[in-house]
């Protein structure tokens, strides 16, 4: 069995782009793999969170991963900042990786944005922990966004130049599942630009929280075209709204984007709007109220999440010892 490891940030409620790119694929890779889902508030703290928002988020999240059908019994759900060797193999990999390989990281100048200066360096860094999240479980498959590709050539030149070092084989080499770029879901105001939870425009995305109401709102002022839906893919190559919409539809439905058009050819956006209003809610609506039902008793969520650490650090414990042995802070043995 290959370990899986996977993460999300609690930097807002989750979208139906982190739904559908990533914890969709999550569910079944429960009883085929050793899977290790992770709820990255490291890396959310590498922007600005307020603090008691970050801890209900946190929550809200965990939430969401049960009520999507994440098993504590079939999975480790935990808490990235619960587990001190994210944190201490970070600063390890912060002495391996190289300045060089960090000024590549497209990720990096895109949410620094202009103002380079004034990012955190922990936003700088951030791929090392990443590589240290993954590698702290020896992990060698990653299911990941395309947009991740990158992060992750990374973490093997980190887990290889470590080994090098060290004159070792102790990390192993990390392969990415990289999710089909039709799971890439855009902001529903902009289709070039990817949905994100942490958008400043709620408009933009669909939330997993949204009510009946508010998803059909949403879509309903989602920005399209005037013209019509036409039969073949390749037509709607330079209109990035009407195919995103068509693509959540797709997804949600469970065919192909080719299918949706040939069903819908002809239709405006209006009846389209309907349609898609419908198959959100009916897909959405048993996810939304299952996570508010489990949001009601944050005492037993926080225990599925200690519990859920505690299996992390065993994991990670013997790992940890071992490359502190290797780096000289501990006797070899
Ligand atoms: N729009 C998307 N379409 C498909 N997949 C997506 N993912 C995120 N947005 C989309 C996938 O969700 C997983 C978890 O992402 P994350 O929370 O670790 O960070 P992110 O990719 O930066 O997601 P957001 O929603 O855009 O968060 P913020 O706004 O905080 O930066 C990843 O596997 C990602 O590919």
């Amino acid at each position: 069995m290959h370990r899986v490891f996977s993460g999300i940030q609690p930097s807002g409620v989750p979208t139906l782009g982190n739904y559908l790119g990533a914890i969709r694929n999550w569910v079944p890779m429960q009883d085929r793999h050793d899977c290790l889902f992770c709820i990255v508030d490291l890396h959310a703290i590498t922007v600005w969170q307020e603090p008691a928002q970050l801890l209900a988020q946190t929550r809200e999240m965990a939430a969401t991963l049960l009520a999507c059908g994440l098993d504590p019994k079939r999975c480790v759900l935990f808490v990235q900042s619960h587990v001190t060797a994210h944190a201490e193999l970070a600063w390890i990999f912060n002495c391996v990786a190289r300045l060089g390989w960090l000024n590549r990281m497209t990720q990096f100048k895109d949410k620094a944005g202009k103002d380079r200066e004034a990012a955190s360096a922990g936003l700088y860094v951030y791929p090392n922990l990443m590589a240290a999240d993954i590698l702290a479980y020896k992990a060698t498959s990653v299911p990941v966004g395309d947009d991740q590709r990158q992060h992750l050539e990374l973490a093997n030149d980190i887990a290889q130049k470590f080994n090098h070092d060290y004159g070792t084989e102790f990390f192993p080499r990390i392969e990415p599942f990289i999710q089909g770029v039709a799971a890439r879901v855009m902001s529903l105001r902009d289709g070039t630009k990817k949905m994100s939870k942490s958008d400043p425009s709620d408009q933009s995305r669909i939330n997993l929280n949204d009510d009946t109401d508010t998803i059909a709102l949403k879509i309903r002022r989602a920005r399209t075209d005037a013209e019509p839906l036409p039969g073949h893919l390749a037509q709607l190559e330079s209109r990035p709204e009407a195919r995103n919409l068509v693509g959540i539809l797709a997804a949600v439905t469970g065919t192909l984007p080719e299918n949706v058009l040939r069903e819908h050819e002809g239709q405006g956006f209006g009846a389209f709007k309907e349609v898609l209003t419908e198959a959100l809610v009916a897909h959405l609506s048993p996810i939304r109220a299952e996570m508010l039902r489990l949001l009601q008793d944050a005492p037993a969520l926080d225990a599925a999440l200690r519990q859920g650490s505690e299996r992390a650090e065993a994991i990670a414990r013997p790992v940890l010892a071992e490359v502190k042995r290797l780096v000289g802070f501990l006797p070899r043995g």
